[in-house]
């Protein structure tokens, strides 16, 4: 019985050092939360608490693959990597031939967040000439709405907010997606601090709040330039702060009188009151820390809502009360040259971009050349994607040819020509930044790979050597390339020492992170923005209205917090104790339409129909209705992906994906 460290790969902020107890023929016991790392402290929760059943699940794909029934069907036989490998080159080099390297794609999606596996495949991408993405279904709204107004920084110190006496969780369940930080959060609250939240359901981190604000979805900027026309009306802002630190306040007074609580409350649904009352607790607080989350990004309003909330610590001084500010991600506190990893280098000239979001419509309609070639590698669009019933239809397309790297038998994998069996994070090497906390972390592989599973690395390294592609990037070996990937690693030895041995360290000193100012074009923390008009954006904070849209109810489509995206679909115990795929809805939109608590529900919109148990609670307001998770279709009543009722409508910033801003109508099913 051994135990080893490890990190927890999955798209979660917390980024958590898990120590794995592996007994003497190499299975994985148990797994816990390492009391050494400064973020985790001992705990995990409690989808990684269940780990070894994932990793060892009788699902777990072994061997290599080929379709022997119609696509889709989920029927393979067994062949083996030599005949899988043979088969994917020749088509690569036909499709190549026939329709150039732009026929070509991969969707890689955010199922393995370490940097070496996570970015194995682009460089064998780039040097076929493939089509590249752009945007994600995640956080790229977030993150440019917040570079607008702050740049590409951190923002406060996570494990500050222990030291908080006013903390905003705004449009984030941080219970269940980023519960370290919440942990940090219990030792202000025993010092008498204050939480507040705004979200627009009483999701499980508002049931723990001080005050709960629910909202109406997309309105946040709204909200955040009413809370500012009462911090300036009132006094309550921090000048001396404004003068040295900020740009564009005299821009930002001229519209601020269009943002009266009264009128904000009939955009947000938030009484005037309440806009006062909040206002007035945020610039009386020693020090206000705003936890921003990913969820009000996925809208059409998305960007515009974060760049706006990014303004309301420059009012009032935040970054400098200790305890205080905002934070978005923690990315730049991870220095790092992608380019040792992606090779941008190889492409043969300038390739053509698609929109992730739009994968679907992608595979349909996309001409000039078509997508004839497809990999998919650590992510489940079938399910995942919106506009999932274009995306099924677009797998389905007998001319495509696709290849599915997975650890299971996912959706998407059942629509693959080849499925190739992957390791999971605890049979690989990786290195591991965090967008929550500022460590980074090596994991030396604690099992060795079942089955015939392959890394990414492994993967993309066999293939590159039958296509004949000789770059030593395919070939270097994995810690030479996580060094060479971090040049502080290079320069600082005893910080390498710490990393070569196991030790999650910081790469960047906290105090030189916070020094150079806000790294905007004016140096400042940016009230207006030249870059956003020049980028088509209004270059101030704005509240825009959403359009109309058929549909009475409006679909939110947050994490479960039992299972991670579609990524533990597997593990028995957790689906039991997530229960099942219910949508909530208000009792008096139930019985509007005669709908029964715990009955089937058909949920509609333009794009399909998907059945869902009806669960009535006042925790959702009429008007809105929540499911939460993706559950794999085999556990839904219909063997449909909620997917099927958002849409590949695009963000206002970074091409990313609006799953939180669809309109449907439900039916009592007859
Ligand atoms: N309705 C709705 N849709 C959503 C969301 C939502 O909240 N609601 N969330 C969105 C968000 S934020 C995200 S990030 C996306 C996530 O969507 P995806 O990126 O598609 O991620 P997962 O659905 O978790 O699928 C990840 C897959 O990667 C596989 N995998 C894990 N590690 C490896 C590896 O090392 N190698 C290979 N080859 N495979 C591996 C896992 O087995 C898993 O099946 O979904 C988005 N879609
Ligand atoms: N347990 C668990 N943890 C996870 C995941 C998971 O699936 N399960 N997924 C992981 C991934 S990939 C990601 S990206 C992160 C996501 O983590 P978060 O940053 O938490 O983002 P979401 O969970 O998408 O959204 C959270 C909240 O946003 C709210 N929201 C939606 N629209 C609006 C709006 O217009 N205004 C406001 N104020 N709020 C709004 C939703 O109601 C929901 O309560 O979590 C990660 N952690
Ligand atoms: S999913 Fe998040 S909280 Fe859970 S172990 Fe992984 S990093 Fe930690
Ligand atoms: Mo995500």
């Amino acid at each position: 019985m051994k135990q080893l460290k490890t990190v927890c790969p999955h798209d979660c902020p917390d980024t958590c050092s898990i120590i794995a107890t592996v007994d003497d023929q190499g299975n994985v016991i148990s797994t816990k939360g390492d009391p050494e790392h400064p973020f985790t402290r001992g705990a995990l929760c409690s989808k990684v608490l269940r780990y070894a059943e994932r990793v060892h699940s009788p699902e777990r794909l072994l061997y290599p693959m080929r379709r022997s029934g119609p696509k889709g069907s989920g029927s393979f036989e067994r062949i083996s990597w030599e005949q899988a490998l043979d088969e994917i080159a020749d088509r690569l080099k036909q499709a190549v031939a026939k329709h150039g390297g732009e026929t070509v794609y991969c969707l890689s999606g955010s199922g393995n967040m370490g940097l070496i596996q996570m970015n194995a495949h682009v460089p064998f991408f780039h040097k076929i000439g493939a089509s590249r993405s752009r945007g994600d279904l995640c956080s790229p709204a977030a993150d440019e709405g917040w570079n607008y107004t702050m740049g590409d920084m951190v923002g406060s110190r996570p494990e500050s907010v222990a030291d908080t006496d006013l903390l905003i969780v705004w449009g984030m369940n941080m219970a269940s997606s980023n519960m370290h930080m919440l942990a940090f959060f219990k030792q202000a609250k025993k010092n008498g601090a204050r939480m507040i939240v705004i979200d627009p359901y009483k999701n499980r981190t508002a049931k723990q709040a001080d005050w709960y604000i629910p909202i109406r979805p997309g309105t946040d900027a709204a909200l955040a330039l009413g809370m500012m026309n009462v911090l300036v009306g009132e006094g309550l802002i921090d000048w001396p702060y404004i003068e040295k630190y900020t740009h564009g306040f005299d821009k930002l007074l001229q519209i601020l009188p269009e943002y009266a609580p009264e009128r904000v409350s009939a955009a947000t649904g938030v009484p005037a009151e309440d806009i006062r009352r909040l206002a007035r607790l945020y610039g009386q607080a020693r020090a206000p820390f705003i936890r921003l989350g990913i969820g009000l990004s996925r809208s059409r309003r998305g960007g515009m809502s974060i760049r706006t909330i990014a303004c309301l610590p420059g009012l009032v001084g935040a970054y400098h009360k200790p305890g205080g500010g905002a934070l978005m991600f923690t990315g730049k506190a991870f220095p790092r040259r992608m380019e040792v990893l992606t090779r941008p280098d190889l492409m043969p000239g300038e390739t053509r971009i698609l929109d992730l979001v739009r994968f679907g419509h992608n595979l349909l309609h996309v001409a000039e050349p078509p997508i004839t070639c497809l990999f998919v590698s650590g992510g489940n669009p079938a399910l995942s994607c919106p506009d999932n019933n274009l995306v099924r239809q677009g797998l389905l397309r007998d001319d495509l040819f696709t290849v599915v790297h997975e650890q299971f038998m996912t959706d998407t994998a059942r629509y693959a020509d080849i499925v190739l069996p992957a390791t999971t994070s605890f049979e690989n090497f990786d290195v591991y930044k965090s967008y929550g906390h500022t460590y980074l972390q090596k994991a030396e592989p604690v099992i060795a790979p079942l089955g015939e599973a392959r890394s990414n690395r492994d993967f993309y390294k066999a293939l590159a050597e039958k296509m004949g592609f000789d770059d030593e990037v395919f070939t270097r070996p994995n810690e030479e390339l996580a060094l060479d990937l971090f040049p502080t690693l290079k320069q600082d030895e005893a910080k390498r020492a710490a990393f070569l041995s196991g030790k999650a360290i910081e790469l960047t000193d906290w105090d030189d992170l916070l020094s150079g100012g806000f790294p905007t074009p004016s140096g400042k923390l940016e009230f207006y923005s030249e870059r956003m008009a020049r980028d088509g954006h209004p270059p101030l904070p704005a509240y825009l209205e959403l359009p109309e849209e058929e549909g009475e109810l409006h679909l939110l489509t947050p994490p479960a917090h039992f299972t991670l995206n579609t990524s533990f679909g597997a593990v028995a115990k957790l689906r039991e104790q997530e229960g099942k795929p219910t949508l909530k809805i208000h009792p008096e939109s139930a019985r509007e339409r005669g709908i029964e608590a715990d009955e089937w529900i058909e949920v509609y919109n333009k794009r399909g129909t998907v059945r869902f148990w009806a669960q009535l609670t006042d925790d959702v307001p009429l008007g809105v209705a929540v499911a939460e998770g993706v559950w794999w279709t085999e556990h839904t009543p219909d063997n449909h992906s909620i997917n099927v009722l958002t849409s590949d409508r695009l963000t206002d910033m970074g091409w990313g994906s609006t799953l939180h801003d669809n309109r449907v109508s439900i039916r009592k099913l007859t």
